[in-house]
């Protein structure tokens, strides 16, 4: 197999920390999907990152499907097998990726010239993120794992997204959310994430 994506792409990121974590045999391919002459169109007709190639010429996309086929492809699924924790799961999964949307759409209002950039917007995506972060704390019992006892999905997804937080909107959302806080310490300590984080990130305090 072989993964296409940024370095700094958190949707690719997910797909990334998911094969360290399973030792998937998939190389990764660095491409931007930005540029005119990028490939990723040619692979992906929606032109965005990550795309996973599973055979030559046959082309997965969107990073949702793409951390289903990784989890489902050795029969080693890292999800909740009981019915009440994997929908936990998915629900954590589904906070996680709108905290991505948010802070996606965020970043680049931002990058848009100073005159044309919209403060309502940037103002909306930050009241997304911080109401996931809010509502994620009152759902969290506490403890090393989102869902039961082992690392699953929710961990990955929710980790990466609070991470992409700190890389692009830093903000002190951990004062508020103190559960979340020393559960995301623990969970972005595991090799998976370490090895994969994001270029010129710089660890909060
Ligand atoms: N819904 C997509 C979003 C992927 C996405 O927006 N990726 C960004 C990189 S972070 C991208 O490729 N953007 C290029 C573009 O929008 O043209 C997914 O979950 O895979």
């Amino acid at each position: 197999m072989k993964l296409y994506g940024s370095l700094t792409s958190p949707y690719a990121r997910k797909a990334r920390v998911l094969v360290r974590e399973k030792n998937l045999p998939c190389e990764y391919v660095v491409e931007d999907p930005w540029p005119e002459d990028s490939p990723i169109p040619a692979r992906n007709p929606l032109g965005k990152v990550p795309v996973l190639e599973i055979a030559p010429g046959s082309y997965l996309f969107e990073s949702v499907m793409v951390v289903h086929y990784l989890d489902q492809v050795d029969g080693k699924s890292i999800e909740a097998k009981d019915a009440a924790g994997y929908w936990q799961s998915q629900w954590w999964q589904a906070l996680g990726n709108g905290i991505i949307d948010a802070a996606i759409a965020r970043v680049l209002e931002t990058r848009r010239p100073e005159e044309k950039q919209m403060p309502q917007k940037l103002a909306r995506e930050e009241a997304r993120i911080h109401r996931a972060v809010g509502v994620g704390e009152n759902a969290f019992k506490g403890g090393d794992f989102l869902v039961g006892d082992r690392f699953t999905l929710a961990d990955l997804v929710f980790g990466v997204a609070l991470q992409y937080t700190d890389f692009r909107y830093p903000h002190d959302w951990r004062s508020r959310a103190p559960k979340l806080a020393r559960w995301h310490a623990g969970i972005t300590s595991r090799r998976s994430f370490e090895e994969t984080l994001p270029p010129g990130f710089v660890k909060p305090a």
